[in-house]
């Protein structure tokens, strides 16, 4: 159903989370559940209400050890710095994600799929999982580059075609997270809020918005509010810890301009049961390395 400008575009599915909308909208309730599964790791046992969870010393000081080693490897290699799935500072051309590291990287793939860190997901999600994006994140120390404010499920949504809410996102620091070095900020509770976005997606916004996101932001407004009601914490931990989380809670992060950089393999499971459809607010999905076109179960 791609469309071009000259198209008459009419898309007869129900959206529940309409975005990228002409002007502001109201926030919106979520009417999905954040916990489709049963909970048996004592961790998650807020996920529902806060929306995530940490989980300490999820790998060993030998695994942190590895998986750095692993990632500088990735970060090295020449060929895959030409390759799209590198994406660079906008600044200083430095390496700030490669994505699908679960494609690129065997060591990975095994530790994604190990019944320890995949069962997390299972048990939220109620359903077998697949990987709809896998990243490591490199924020180096001095001029790292943070994130701004946003829901990582308005853009699935919009851009990917995740129909609703049904994924989560499991970060594992293989750094120590510091309140100081950039470390991300959450709003407890705001993933039950859908908080609709206005602009319209240009043709191929990923290769800007993997830099530096624009659209798909929300307002000062709509931030000032969500913070007001939820708060804002932050996830700090050592290297090996790890932080779970619903895909459509807010978040963001800081320039890190501190000596201590942060580094994190980053990895999305979506229920199996919410497979991506065609894009809800985008003229095109994005390419599969960043928004999986293959379903299969892990
Ligand atoms: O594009 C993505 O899939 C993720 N990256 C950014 C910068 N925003 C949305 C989402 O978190
Ligand atoms: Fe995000």
């Amino acid at each position: 159903m791609a469309y071009t400008d000259s198209d008459i575009y009419i898309d007869s599915r129900v959206d529940r989370y309409p975005t990228r909308l002409v002007g502001p909208s109201s926030h919106l309730d979520r009417t999905d559940p954040t916990v489709w599964g049963r909970i048996e790791h004592e961790g998650l046992a807020n996920f529902d209400a806060d929306g995530f969870a940490i989980l300490d010393a999820l790998l060993t000081p030998d695994e942190v050890a590895d998986f750095s080693a692993e990632i500088d490897r990735l970060a090295g290699d020449p060929a895959l710095r030409e390759d799209d799935r590198c994406i660079v500072e906008k600044a200083s051309n430095r390496v700030r994600s490669i994505f699908e590291v679960h494609r690129l990287s065997a060591a990975i793939a095994d530790l994604v799929s190990q019944p320890r860190i995949v069962g997390l997901a299972r048990q939220v999600l109620g359903s077998d999982v697949y990987i709809h994006q896998s990243r490591v994140n490199y924020m180096p120390g001095f001029r790292g580059t943070g994130f701004y404010w946003h829901s990582d499920f308005e853009t699935w949504h919009a851009e990917d075609g995740l129909p609703a809410p049904r994924a989560v996102s499991l970060s594992i620091a293989l750094t120590d997270n510091y309140p100081v070095n950039g470390s991300l900020m959450v709003m407890p509770g705001s993933h039950r809020t859908f908080v609709p976005c206005a602009g319209s997606t240009p043709a191929e916004h990923y290769r800007e918005s993997l830099q530096e996101q624009e659209i798909g932001v929300p307002t000062r407004a709509d931030i000032t509010a969500l913070a007001n009601e939820c708060g804002i914490t932050q996830f700090t931990g050592a290297a090996g810890s790890a932080l779970l989380f619903d895909s459509n809670i807010m978040h963001g992060s800081s320039n890190n301009i501190t000596p201590y950089p942060r580094s994190n393999i980053f990895v999305v499971f979506n229920s199996v049961e919410n497979t991506a459809q065609e894009p809800f607010a985008a003229p095109a999905p994005r390419p599969g390395y960043i928004g999986s076109h293959d379903f299969t179960p892990v």
